[in-house]
């Protein structure tokens, strides 16, 4: 995959190409990533990219001009890439949405800075837009390293044999099971058993259980419109057995303080 990223900022991502995943998929010949200095094409001798809003207000806009000329330099190189603007105004992403970009042989990212892009701009050349949360950064640059990051490792073959995105958090629409590594006790607090017994089915049925437990605890919203396979409902109805029998044992043991009753 081709990655190019249109910034007034380049150097944001020396360190971003040479650490971890990012690097090895680098090293690897999975990806090829290019910072591309948007001032560079600017023509004025002052390399000016922003200038003042029509119609007053507050903050600068990135003028149009150095912004198009970038990115037709980018497209000669890349001429199937995607252009995906980082903004709030953006669809959010999501796991899904960094599987779909996976698929793509080159992305163009356009990094916002100030109040934003000329809008003549961002009509002409921009195929999708993208917002990686609810609030106002100061600029695309970390916006694009996000996505970057959560699409790289998608890349079949990135992730060694070892890691694979298969059980990913959201892969299956379920959050993450817990993981635990040695000691096998620390402070105190020892690894759940099943996890040393070797039995990989009960492993697998633990991990299914705490990944549908957690997921229930902390992002309900997340099982609303989920399809559940057969074993995760009898998890579920194992479970609302389990805490029936525990109300009607409950229930029989407390008195209502007030009336006196059961
Ligand atoms: C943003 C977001 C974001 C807005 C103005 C850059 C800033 C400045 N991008 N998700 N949230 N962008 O806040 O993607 O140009």
């Amino acid at each position: 995959m081709d990655v190019a990223v249109l910034t007034i900022f380049p150097e944001m991502f020396d360190r971003f190409w040479t650490h971890g995943i990012v690097r090895r998929a680098i090293e690897q010949g999975y990806l090829k990533g290019d910072a591309i200095d948007i001032r560079a094409f600017a023509e004025d001798r002052h390399k000016v990219t922003d200038d003042r809003p029509y119609g007053g207000g507050c903050g600068m806009v990135m003028k149009p001009e150095p912004l198009a000329k970038a990115l037709r330099a980018a497209r000669e190189r890349m001429p199937e890439a995607v252009t995906l603007m980082m903004s709030p105004q953006g669809r959010p992403f999501s796991q899904q949405a960094a599987a779909e970009l996976a698929r793509q042989r080159g992305l163009i990212f356009i990094c916002g800075r100030y109040e934003g892009v000329d809008e003549r701009f961002a009509q002409q050349f921009v195929d999708d837009e993208i917002s990686i949360g609810d609030y106002v950064l100061t600029g695309g640059e970390l916006p694009a390293m996000v996505v970057v990051d959560a699409v790289v490792r998608l890349i079949p073959g990135v992730l060694g044999g070892r890691d694979s995105a298969a059980d990913d958090s959201f892969a299956d629409g379920l959050l993450e099971y817990a993981h635990y590594t040695r000691p096998p006790v620390f402070e105190g607090r020892p690894v759940p058993d099943v996890l040393l017994s070797g039995n990989h089915a009960a492993i697998a049925q633990w991990r299914l259980e705490a990944a549908l437990v957690r997921t229930f605890l902390k992002r309900p919203d997340l099982l609303e419109n989920r399809e559940f396979t057969a074993q995760e409902i009898a998890i579920l109805k194992k479970w609302s057995k389990e805490l029936e029998d525990l109300i009607k044992v409950q229930s029989a043991r407390c008195t209502d303080p007030l009336s006196g009753r059961q």
